[in-house]
């Protein structure tokens, strides 16, 4: 049998709020059913996160309906489960395509039957094929040790999952590798976005990643794509996307003033094709305040070059020195850290809290996905 392997697709949404971002996560959707139908695959599985949130805007409901159509007019069929973005307080959209039959979710609770100390997963056969698999939700881990699956004699067994394991990253790990329930011939995770292969045993684990750049952090190593996994030979072959490309220039402006940062900004526009272009700017200037760099020019510039996009991040970015400062006077990160401690935090969160104070005083409609991102990258976020 060919499955067709995929993962965090994400639809609906929208980074830096820009409404051709929607149509990529869109493309890379279609791009993949387009795959599996061409190819004859027998079934596709998906690891969670469909959607980015659980109860998606009506364009996006519409898209996911009329690209499982298409399966589904192919009989091929789709099993997923619901990922930690598309799991929800009540209910799951996922629901709603599996009431209507063009989707398996098989983190629906109809899938589970609690008997005595254990839990039995039921899952869902299609031809040789078994595939069960239990909702992205971290609280479900204690439960871990009870699931029995009803594993069908003969079959090609899946587990589906969406938890990144301590192999991966022990800090953002929610799972032990040697947590997952044993005996089926492929487990399949979601939840960690770029591409990851391991062992379970003598049996493969894959994380197909996302198919779409969900946050800048993503961008910086950017390879996308599913996973076509051949039941037979038991070989699992990376597909990769096409999606759009996105540079990022880090600039050290140590020594410069605000007009040769944004000159040099100006020289790396180069013509485009729709691509995505960011500068972080970090160093201390040589002169003047980041303020009097022109990102109005270099949106102008980005423009006219024909880029989808371009950002300025500041926040890494110091002013020159202040006469008071070289006075011997408190410079504003003193003044805000002692405020902070007076609060009662720790040198710590301090710190954090001056850092994110510095990324709101950019006053970026992005704010929220680069804060994220840097309290990621801290290890405060999972
Ligand atoms: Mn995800």
């Amino acid at each position: 049998m060919k499955l067709i392997v995929f993962s965090d697709t994400h639809l609906g949404r929208k980074n830096f709020k820009v409404a051709e971002r929607e149509n990529d996560f869109f493309s890379s959707f279609s791009k993949v059913i387009d795959y599996a139908i061409e190819s004859c695959a027998d079934a596709v599985l998906h690891a969670g996160d469909l959607f980015d949130s659980a109860k998606p805007n009506i364009n996006v409901m519409i898209f996911a309906i009329d690209e499982l159509k298409r399966l589904k007019e192919k009989n091929i069929p789709f099993f997923a489960i619901s990922g930690s973005h598309d799991i929800g307080s009540k209910d799951t959209f996922l629901n709603v395509l599996d009431s209507i039959g063009l989707c398996k979710n098989l983190a629906n609770k109809r899938y589970y039957e609690v008997a005595d100390e254990s839990i039995i997963m039921k899952g869902e056969e299609f031809k040789e094929l078994f595939v069960c698999g239990i909702p992205g939700k971290n609280d479900i881990i204690f439960e871990l040790e009870c699931f029995k699956p009803k594993i069908p004699d003969k079959s090609f067994s899946v587990f589906l999952f969406h938890h990144v394991i301590d192999e991966i990253n022990p800090i953002f790990s929610s799972i032990k590798k040697s947590m997952l329930p044993k005996g089926f011939d492929l487990y399949v995770s979601g939840h960690w976005h770029e591409r990851f292969e391991t062992m379970i045993e003598d049996k493969k684990l894959i994380y197909p990643g996302s198919t779409e750049n969900c946050d800048l952090n993503e961008m910086k190593s950017a390879i996308k794509g599913f996973f076509e996994y051949d039941t037979d030979k038991k070989k699992a072959k990376f597909i990769e996307l096409k999606i759009r490309k996105s540079f990022i220039h880090e600039i050290d402006c140590t020594g410069m003033t605000p007009d040769e940062i944004t000159e040099k900004m100006t020289e790396l526009l180069k013509p485009s094709n729709k691509e995505m272009i960011f500068f972080m700017l970090h160093g201390r200037m040589k002169s003047g305040l980041k303020s009097e760099i022109n990102r109005q020019k270099i949106n102008e510039t980005a423009m006219k070059n024909n880029y989808l996009l371009s950002k300025v991040y500041l926040s890494q970015l110091q002013d020159a020195f202040s006469e008071q400062v070289v006075a011997g006077k408190k410079s504003i990160d003193e003044i805000e850290s002692e405020f902070f401690m007076a609060k009662g935090f720790n040198k710590e969160q301090a710190r954090l809290a001056i850092k994110m104070i510095g990324l709101a005083s950019m006053n970026n409609d992005s704010f929220i996905e680069v804060a994220e991102a840097e309290l990621k990258k801290e290890g405060w976020l999972g």
